[in-house]
């Protein structure tokens, strides 16, 4: 009986299905592909040698893949030529120190590629692209075949630019920069011109979708606090403007992660920022798209191989045999030795300071300095193994607070930072809490915080953690009191400190290991503003809760495990 039921059930879902799929294949649907921060650079004749004796000598000190950019960009539009997209859209960065000699070079390629494929290429530029002098005006010219030449409108004052895509949209290119710089550049004059053109676009019965090189929804919590130079500023309200140009797609970049996350207004109306990866730097992934009626559909494909002929010379036969097989192997092998230097930027005392004062004030600063250097002296510690003989680890301490620490093949707390971010720029991440990853991260920094607050006096001890409770009182309460703290930390007694661990680091952890609902690489992307079709609706949340009951398990429990709390106070 039971089994009937669930036939006759699938077999409605079926119909449905074939239903839905007549609906949206009468739409008329645009097919394009998705790049961003390109960061070319034309290759040298011979790779250098940045780390002499590893494996990856020759990965660069940024974590763009420099020496290998031409193969990765001609790799990137073989592809796009092989496809059905009719044009691509790339969303700044295109090159990486910014010389015009780095702009003309890769203007050369899109135009052969538009010459040889009859495709079309749209542009708009980044922060990268004005490090070196080039300026708003000459960009235009140089890109004048990929967006400016067939512009409906062309922003005086910026690099903006309107242009129609074929059928009923429209794409909205904004310039987000501040000239040189990383922060955002919108000014209010940019504003007023956008709101020009979404009228005009409305007046001329077309959709209008956007691209531009900041994000303007937060991609991890506390974006615009930990990483503001990233996202445009709060009070710019981008996303409302966005609603109400009647725009529900940006395209974004900048930030070098593979992401999309949404916005969900009280009218029902959703806007999504898209953010796609940097193609040559790990995951080195780009988008196709298929844009309709009903949504968005996205897929995300990989640089997996390049040709070697386009590459350097001074490669070992082993680098050039992972490039032309596993491409994305070198590619993370090269991001970690990068990451190596780059983490300073990131975790060092000056970051973390900054990052804090930017949460609590300036009031907090008088007690930093003294936390900040006995913090990082422990949480630099090795994990399992002492670095010389009697020397302290951060295992053998944790197990001396009482805590069972799990095994990993992570030597240092920077390893597992880089695991971290490689899983969320990857995409779809999803670590559940009991990984023991993230629970042995959660000791090491309970571990070096306790053994901080050793050295500490205890006025600076109490006034830290009364300042930090008050800066997450209302938003990371509930994530900090989480299952993950519990199990990563649930032998421990001393409640202040590990209520202070888990408010530094839960939102953080989180972040970077559990996606939010907006799936990040294969995706469809329902437009919250179509014609309601009751019976469809009804399907695609049916399809939609069946396929996240199945591949989202450990999210919804942990979601379950942090509605109960660690402590009542
Ligand atoms: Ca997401
Ligand atoms: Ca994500
Ligand atoms: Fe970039
Ligand atoms: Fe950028």
């Amino acid at each position: 009986m039971c089994k009937k039921l669930v036939c006759v059930f699938l077999s409605i879902l079926l119909i449905l299905s074939a239903f839905a799929f007549c609906i949206s294949a009468a739409d008329d649907s645009l097919s394009f592909i998705v790049a961003s921060d390109t960061h070319f650079r034309p290759a040298p004749k011979t790779v250098p040698v940045n780390f002499p004796g590893s494996k990856y000598y020759c990965a660069d000190k940024t974590p763009n893949l420099l020496s290998e950019s031409y193969a990765i960009t001609r790799e990137f539009l073989r592809q796009a030529a092989e496809s059905d997209a009719e044009f691509i859209l790339i969303c700044g960065d295109l090159t990486h120190y910014g010389h015009i000699k780095e702009h003309t070079a890769m203007a050369q390629m899109l135009s052969d590629f538009e010459q040889t494929t009859g495709k079309r290429v749209y542009v708009i530029d980044g922060n990268h692209d004005f490090f070196n002098g080039v300026s708003r005006d000459r960009f235009k010219e140089v890109y004048a075949d990929f967006g400016y030449s067939e512009a409906l409108e062309i922003d005086d004052k910026s690099c903006s630019y309107t242009a129609d895509l074929g059928g009923k949209y429209r794409l909205i290119a904004i310039d987000s920069i501040k000239y040189g710089e990383g922060e955002d550049g919108i000014t209010q004059d940019l504003l007023t011109w956008c709101d020009k053109q979404a009228a005009q676009a409305r007046a001329d019965g077309k959709t209008p979708i956007a691209m531009m090189h900041h994000n303007f929804l937060e991609h991890i919590r506390f974006q615009s606090k930990i990483l503001p130079a990233f996202i445009t500023r709060p009070e710019l309200e981008m996303k409302m403007r966005f609603l109400d140009w009647g725009v529900r797609y940006v395209f974004t970049g900048h930030q070098h992660g593979q992401d999309v996350t949404s916005f969900t207004d009280g009218a029902d109306r959703t806007v999504y920022d898209i953010m796609t990866t940097s193609l040559n730097s790990y995951p080195c992934l780009f988008r196709s798209a298929t844009l309709s009626d009903s949504g968005l559909d996205l897929k995300a494909h990989k640089i997996d191989r390049v040709d070697p002929s386009l590459l350097p010379d001074g490669y070992t036969p082993e680098l050039l045999e992972e490039m032309t097989t596993d491409f994305n192997r070198y590619a993370y092998g090269c991001f970690r030795y990068a990451f190596e230097l780059k983490k300073d930027d990131f975790i060092s005392e000056d970051a973390l300071e900054g990052t804090l004062n930017r949460f609590v004030g300036e009031k907090m600063s008088a007690f930093l300095d003294p936390f900040f250097r006995s913090f990082f002296k422990n949480i630099f510690l090795p994990i399992y193994t002492p670095s010389e003989p009697g020397g302290k680890c951060l295992a053998d301490m944790a197990r001396g607070l009482g805590l069972t620490v799990p095994q990993t093949q992570h030597a240092t707390v920077v390893d597992l930072l880089f695991y971290f971010v490689s899983v969320y720029y990857a995409g779809d991440e999803n670590l559940p809490y009991y990984d023991p990853q993230i629970v042995l991260f959660m000791q090491c920094v309970y571990t070096a915080l306790s053994e901080t607050m050793r050295d500490v006096n205890v006025q600076t001890r109490d006034a830290l953690a009364a300042d930090l409770r008050a800066a997450f009182r209302d938003e990371a309460l509930p994530f900090a009191v989480s299952a993950a703290g519990k199990l990563a930390l649930g032998a421990v007694q001393d409640d202040r400190l590990l209520e202070m661990t888990l408010l530094l680091i839960s939102p953080l952890i989180e972040s970077f290991s559990m996606d939010d609902e907006v799936a990040d690489n294969d995706v469809f992307l329902p437009a919250k503003n179509a014609q309601k079709n009751p019976v469809l609706d009804f399907l695609i949340r049916v399809i939609n809760w069946i396929a996240r009951a199945f591949t989202r398990i450990p999210a919804g429990l942990h979601r379950i495990f942090t509605q109960y709390p660690l402590f009542s106070r």
